[in-house]
């Protein structure tokens, strides 16, 4: 298992390569160019840049995030052959610089989504992102947009970059017609299209589950179950189609049995990767983010890192979303403090499975 650190790039992460290398046991970074559309190649030149800096700072690169699919391809418009080719292209470029591992999801408009970015957590007096669904019914998805970007400490977040949501309204008409089976049949598409170019490159795709882990606004929503991802790994099959394993996405659905669904794909050798963090369930479709400690949250973090060593021990992890802890002002779930302290969390756990498993 390789552990690793979300990073934004040095023009938008206020965490710094040198602060991740200082992290004990960290591998590498899980990267991202936030600066680039969907649909937009990613040039060689770009990514040689990315990546020659992690090195230089004595960290991998061999995952990248946010990959963005256009809704063309989403909604199975003409234009998605040129989109397409676009992906394909970026791929290339990817491999070419080391990159392994592609995190990308197939969520119609609207990335991850929280109803507030900064919630207080009584018991300590951190803050976390927060999730009620009773709080959106009063909101339309535009003021949950306008809302999200005013509460981002003026960092862009990923899934909610601006020009993707300008055509916001139109684009959720657009949508009215396409049913989760419509959806599904687009997926497959996408992966016709992109899976033989993975395979001569040796890229795998994870896709990352549904956040939360239900349909939201009506919009059709299929990666948010084991059943869900039953689906789309069979769309295409090939080992460069996986699973990106977020345990807080998917744990948001207390219906997701997340050990068990690591070992379902796991046992497949379908996950790419996971995101590794810690949920506490407030009531229906109502949860906040928590630290990554066990007793902290609803997830049983042993249990998790029990199911990668049995079946995907060599894959990757980050920890993901952390608290807002120690004063420290950051982009939302991203700051240095309480990831570090996951990272460290999450190692301990893995060294003991490790060294209890030696000695049987
Ligand atoms: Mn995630």
């Amino acid at each position: 298992m390789k552990m690793t650190f979300r990073w934004y790039g040095a023009d938008s992460d206020n965490v710094s390569l040198k602060q991740i290398r200082q992290i004990a046991g960290m591998s590498g970074v899980m990267g991202l160019l936030d600066y680039k559309a969907a649909g937009e190649v990613w040039t060689l030149e770009e990514c040689r840049k990315y990546v020659d800096e992690i090195h230089a700072a004595g960290l991998e690169c061999e995952v990248i995030e946010s990959v963005n699919v256009h809704e063309d391809i989403k909604m199975g418009l003409p234009t998605r052959d040129q989109y397409i080719a676009n992906y394909c292209e970026t791929i290339r470029n990817l491999a070419a610089v080391g990159v392994k591992v592609i995190i990308y999801n197939f969520m119609p408009v609207l990335d991850w989504l929280r109803t507030d970015l900064a919630r207080e957590i009584p018991e300590d007096g951190s803050n976390s992102l927060y999730f009620d669904e009773a709080e959106l019914g009063s909101m339309t998805p535009l003021e949950i947009v306008r809302k999200t970007a005013e509460s981002s400490n003026g960092f862009s977040l990923p899934g909610w970059e601006p020009e993707r949501l300008a055509e916001l309204e139109k684009t959720l008409k657009q949508y009215e017609k396409i049913t989760p089976e419509i959806l599904l049949q687009n997926y497959k598409y996408f992966l016709d299209g992109i899976m033989p170019t993975c395979e001569e490159c040796s890229v795998k795709m994870a896709c990352h589950p549904d956040d939360p882990a239900w349909p939201i606004f009506g919009l059709p929503r299929i990666a948010h179950s084991q059943e869900g991802f039953d689906k789309i790994v069979a769309l295409h099959d090939s080992p460069c189609n996986t699973v990106c394993l977020c345990t807080g996405s998917l744990g948001s659905n207390p219906e997701n049995d997340i050990p068990a669904v690591i070992r379902h794909f796991g046992e497949m050798n379908r996950i790419g990767c996971l995101h590794v963090r810690n949920v506490k369930y407030l009531g229906y479709h109502k949860f906040r983010e928590a630290a990554h400690y066990s007793a902290s949250g609803d997830l049983d973090m042993y249990a998790i890192m029990k199911a990668v060593y049995d079946t995907c021990p060599d894959t990757y992890i980050r920890p993901d979303h952390g608290r807002m802890i120690w004063d420290e002002v950051g982009r939302p779930g991203y700051g240095l403090y309480d990831r570090a302290l996951g990272a460290e969390y999450l190692l301990g756990l893995w060294e003991a499975i490790v060294r209890e498993n030696e000695h049987q």
